[in-house]
This record gives structure tokens, C-alpha cells and sequence, in this order.
């Protein structure tokens, strides 16, 4: 480690030589006593573990060393595609596709600039994971060497292939009709080491990629980081615990910006930074990488807070580099993950819940919005463990996004903790700190909000009256400033999709059917009734992908992914979705048959 191959080669020779004059000399050898020193060997406080100095093939075979053997799928080239079907297989009038939530809409037409499509995440679909010179990331690492991290024990080795798939993935989203594909770059494809010299086959990919997907007439809709951090930076330097960050993210954009600008319709610098509640709760990866930064190993509130600060300095960099001196025009922000919450009971205790769910959700990241700082109710909560923004970083932040973009899968209700919220924040040690709510899928008179989603989503249930006031309450009550929304992210998973080994018994997915019209219904009802500017919504996912901790078996494609063959299959939800654009003037762009009867136009 630490040694190029030449530096490594170097000194073979010079001890060789060394060697030979030693047996050339005719007087005995001198015999010197070593010194020897010794010291306290403790791996546990290492306070790096690469220096990230060196660039070479070594280095990375080191990296990949860190994260284990990888399995390398059947298909390992680009693979061609072959002409898609003229119709698919899709419900018939036996059962045809659920009928329409809200009559209100029903005739409602959206204007041709509505942004609508499939999403996807680079490390989620594509498999491919050390190939063409790509450096692991974080994803790399956790399932291979964190057991039981996963709820199945999968990886991401192989998951959907899509690196090698995608001609024919994006043919066939051309052929339904899908305007627009919203996907994730790989950082660690570009950077193998997050930083230094780049990868001239995986930016090839990519090329590839976007010119793919322009000749099918797709729009690309691109996220630079969807949470596959490069290993190289947390080993160096605890990644998003670090100011260091900041500059090797902006690196990092500024090159995948340049390059692709021109194919891209709209810009998503990060998915969800409110991910750094969950992911760095138990930084950096349980006990498995050092004690960076002084977080300590546990992980815990004060990395999911340097995390936070971090991410969101860096979206500013981006967006003013952006717009003030690439001068670039297409819009620009990043997603965030939060859902309607309402109160569990008319208390002031549970309003006041109701606004700390929605403040260490949204607000966290709401500067942007308003004054480029932080809410007073994290403020005052967190004190120290907040880190502070300057005047400067302020400024910055200050109005640094051209819409707002909402994942918004689902509702909650929210109450104070039984302690009380002024106990909760008065104790750190509180199991309800910082936060100081409880939110629950439960109605208060115990009854669940919707029907539930897979195991692998406990936390997910459908919801669909909930996003319509979502939309009106962030964009008139909490962000005012907020000019336009796309629900960038809906989606369900199916209960126990995976245990069935049938087409049939998977290709009927109803639950995900009926989430998709009556999500979509309330999403058009939010614009047309509400007068909420949506300008947008997009599907979870393109189809079945790698479920984070949940693994490869909780499903949330509109396509089934048979995972030994790697056919795709579109599921009914699919139809269903297909079928609302149509309904709404914008399935216009299909070339395969897929009409589907729905419920009350079925005239027998
Ligand atoms: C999103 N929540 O994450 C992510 O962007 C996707 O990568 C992921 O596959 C998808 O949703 C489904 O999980 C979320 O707790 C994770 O509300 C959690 C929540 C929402 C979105």
C-alpha cells in the first residue's frame, strides 16, 4: 500500500544490489545490533486509512481488496438490443385497470411540458460494479462486508445489469411511451477514487448512455449523487463528515455537468440528503471503517448532522458555479424525502410535533427556501452539535434551487413523545432526540393510514389523499417562496412480490396499480383544483432494483426483472400508469399497443 508498482520495483533493484557488493566484500562483516523500538499497536484509533496520495492500478486493486470478490453476471458486454413487441401482454376486461380516484380530474389535459417518467439510481440498477475501471463506493462495501446489513444478504454485484442492458431498456421505454428516464450518475465510475485522474471507459459509458438515450427521443432527467459515495473518500477522510467534501463533490459535478448539459432536461445535484439521518446514524458503516472526524465509531446525531452541512454546501456551490459562470439554463435543485404529516390529536403538544417532523425533514434543508440557515427548532435543539453556516455560506445557499423537488411516497401522523416534547429536548440521551416526535402509519383510532407495502418497506403504506395537501402545504405554507414542484419520486412495493416464482402470479401487481392512479389522480387534483404548480412526477422505479439494506427481494418496479434470465416483464402497473398520461393528453408517444380497458368503460 502506499508504494506505486515503479517506487515497489525500485526497491527490489536497490536491495539486490546492495546484496551482491555485500558478497563482493572480501573483509568480515561488520555485525551491528539492531535497535528495535516499540510501540502500542491499536487498529481500532486509526484515523485514516488512505492517504489519498497515490492513483495507481495498485491502489485501486487495494480498494476492491477492502470490499471482497464480486460476482460477475452472464452478460458482461453492451448487448444490442433486438426489436421491442408491437403490444405486450397487459390486463384484459376480466380485470381491467382500477377506475379513476377523482372524477373532478378526469377530463383534465396537462400541457406538453408536464415532466413525467420512470426513476431509477446508478447503484440500484446497474450491477457492473468493478468493471471498466470503476472504484467501489460505499454500496460496494456494506453487503459484502457488513453482515446482515442487508435484510436478504444480496448485493449489488449484478442487480437489474442495466450497465449492459440499457439499449434495450431504453428502446423499450421508448416503444410504452415514456417521455422522460431519471436517473443516477456513479461517481465511482467517473472518479474511481472520488477524486484525481478519471476514468476514460466508464465516462465512455456514459456517452454512450445519453446518446442512447437521445436517439429513442428520451428525456434525461440526472441526478449527480444517489448515495454511492467512492470508498476512496471514506477511507480518506470520513466523507460527508468532512469540509473535504465539498470541494471533491464540485469537482466532480462541474465535470459530469460540462459534459452532458447539453442532453439533460433538468439537474438533481443529490437524492435526498435527509438520507444522512438513516445512513450516518450508524456511521461510517457500523465499526467498520475508522473513527473519522471525531464522530466516533457508533456514528450517531453529530455525522448525520456534519453530513447534512456538508451536502447542502455543496448543492450551493454547484447550482451558483452553475448558473453564475457555466451559465447554464436548465433547471436545477436536489430531491428531498419527506411526506405529509398530521397531527394525532387537536394538542397544541401534537401540532407542535406535527412542525419539529416537518422542520428535521424538510427544513434541515430549507435555507435554501428562505434565509439560508437552519430552523430555530434545530437550532435551539441541537446547540453545538449543529454546525453553523457563515454569512457567506448563507448567502450562498439563499435561493440556490429553481424548483422544489419531493420524493413523496406516503403520510404519517405525528404526536409528542408520552415524555413530553420539553423532557425529550432537554436530554440527549432521549430515545426520541432530536426530533422530539413520534410518527406512526396509524390513524388515532388505530386503524392503518392505507394498505401496507412489503416487509423490506415497513415504512411505507399508500396513502394517496395525503400528497394532495402535501403539495399545497409546502408550496403555499412552508416554502411560499417555492416557484414550482415536481413529485420527483412515488412508489410502492407489493407485499411478498418476491416469494412468488410465477409470471402470472407477479405480473398482477394491484396494490402498485391502484397507488399509481390514485397518486397520480391527487398529484393532478393538487394542480388543477388547488392551483399548486406541479410541474411533474415520476414513478419509483423503472423496474424491480436493489432495495438498499431491504436487498434485491422487496420489489418496486413497474417491470418485472427476472434475475436469473434478465428479461424484464411490464407489470399491470405499468398499463395503469401508461394509461393515466394517456388519459391526460400525454401518452402520446407510444408505438407498442397499450390500451387497456379500465373499470366503468367496459361495456359488456
Ligand atoms: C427513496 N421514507 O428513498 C430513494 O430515493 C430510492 O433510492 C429508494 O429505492 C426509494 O425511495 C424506495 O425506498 C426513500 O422513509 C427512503 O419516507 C425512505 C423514505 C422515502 C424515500
Amino acid at each position: 500500500m502506499g508504494l506505486s508498482s515503479a517506487a515497489r520495483l525500485a526497491v527490489v533493484i536497490f536491495t539486490a544490489s546492495a546484496l551482491a557488493q555485500n558478497a563482493n566484500n572480501t573483509a568480515s562483516p561488520t555485525i551491528t545490533s539492531a535497535s528495535y523500538t516499540t510501540t502500542t499497536f491499536n487498529y481500532s484509533a486509526a484515523s485514516t486509512y488512505l492517504p489519498l496520495t497515490d492513483f495507481s492500478n495498485e491502489q485501486l486493486a487495494f480498494l476492491w481488496d477492502q470490499v471482497g470478490p464480486i460476482v460477475t453476471a452472464a452478460i458482461n458486454t453492451t448487448v444490442s438490443p433486438t426489436p421491442e413487441p408491437t403490444s405486450y401482454p397487459k390486463p384484459g376486461w376480466v380485470h381491467p385497470l382500477v377506475p379513476a380516484y377523482v372524477p373532478e380530474v378526469a377530463d383534465a389535459v396537462l400541457p406538453d411540458d408536464f415532466l413525467w417518467g420512470v426513476a431509477s439510481a446508478a447503484f440500484q440498477v446497474e450491477g457492473a460494479v468493478d468493471a471498466e475501471g470503476k472504484g467501489p463506493s460505499v454500496w460496494d462495501l456494506l453487503p459484502h462486508r457488513w453482515v446482515n446489513a442487508i435484510a436478504d444478504n444480496t448485493t449489488g454485484d449484478i442487480s437489474a445489469n442495466s450497465y449492459y442492458l440499457y439499449k434495450q431498456d431504453n428502446l423499450r421505454l421508448k416503444n410504452l411511451g415514456i417521455q422522460s428516464y431519471s436517473f443516477s450518475i456513479g461517481w465511482a465510475r467517473i472518479f474511481p477514487f472520488g477524486r484525481g485522474p478519471i476514468n476514460g471507459q466508464g465516462v465512455q459509458h456514459y456517452d454512450d448512455f445519453f446518446d442512447d438515450l437521445e436517439q429513442n427521443g428520451i428525456k434525461a432527467v440526472v441526478t449527480l449523487f444517489h448515495w454511492d459515495t467512492p470508498l476512496a473518500l471514506f477511507d480518506s477522510y470520513g466523507a460527508w463528515t468532512s469540509e473535504d467534501i465539498v470541494a471533491d463533490f464540485v469537482n466532480y459535478a462541474k465535470y459530469v455537468i460540462e459534459r452532458y448539459d447539453k442532453y439533460t432536461t433538468a439537474w438533481y445535484t443529490f437524492n435526498e440528503p435527509q438520507y444522512c439521518n438513516w445512513r450516518f446514524s450508524q456511521y461510517p458503516f457500523g465499526t467498520i471503517l475508522p473513527d473519522y472526524n471525531g464522530v466516533g465509531k457508533g456514528g450517531g446525531i453529530r455525522a448525520q448532522y456534519l453530513c447534512g452541512h456538508y451536502t447542502l454546501l455543496a448543492h450551493a456551490e454547484v447550482y451558483k458555479w452553475y448558473k453564475n459562470v457555466y451559465k447554464g439554463t436548465k433547471p436545477m435543485t436536489f430531491k428531498n424525502s419527506a411526506n405529509y404529516v398530521l397531527a394525532n390529536s387537536t394538542s397544541a403538544a401534537d401540532a407542535e410535533a406535527v412542525q419539529r417532523v416537518n422542520d428535521y425533514n424538510m427544513g434541515w434543508f430549507g435555507g435554501v427556501w428562505t434565509d439560508g440557515d437552519y430552523p430555530e427548532t434545530l437550532r435551539s435543539t441541537l446547540g453545538d452539535t449543529l454546525p453553523t453556516y457563515t454569512a457567506e455560506q448563507k448567502a450562498l445557499i439563499k435561493g440556490a434551487a429553481d424548483f422544489y423537488a419531493i420524493d413523496a411516497y406516503t403520510t404519517y401522523y405525528a404526536a409528542a413523545p408520552p415524555n413530553g416534547i420539553a423532557a425529550c429536548v432537554a436530554n440527549r440521551s432521549d430515545p426520541n432526540f432530536p426530533v422530539c416526535a413520534v410518527s406512526d402509519s396509524v390513524a388515532p383510532d388505530g386503524f392503518p393510514l392505507g394498505p401496507n407495502s412489503d416487509a423490506g418497506a415497513s415504512w411505507l403504506y399508500s396513502t394517496p389523499g395525503g400528497v394532495r395537501p402535501f403539495l399545497s402545504f409546502i408550496t403555499k405554507e412552508y416554502f411560499p417562496t417555492v416557484p414550482s414542484i415536481v413529485v420527483s419520486e412515488f412508489g410502492f412495493a407489493d407485499p411478498a412480490e418476491s416469494q412468488f416464482s410465477t409470471l402470472p402470479q407477479i405480473l398482477w401487481d394491484l396494490r402498485r396499480a391502484d397507488y399509481i392512479q390514485s397518486y397520480l389522480d391527487n398529484i393532478l387534483a393538487a394542480r388543477v383544483l388547488d392551483g399548486v404548480n406541479v410541474t411533474g412526477a415520476f414513478a419509483w422505479a423503472i423496474y424491480d432494483n436493489y432495495e438498499w439494506t431491504s436487498g434485491l427481494g422487496t420489489k418496486f418496479g413497474l417491470q418485472y426483472v427476472n434475475l436469473t434470465s434478465q428479461e424484464r416483464h411490464p407489470k399491470a402497473s405499468m398499463f395503469q400508469f401508461l394509461n393515466w398520461f394517456q388519459s391526460h393528453g400525454l401518452g402520446k408517444g407510444s408505438t407498442a399497443n397499450v390500451s387497456v380497458p379500465t373499470y366503468g368503460r367496459v361495456r359488456m
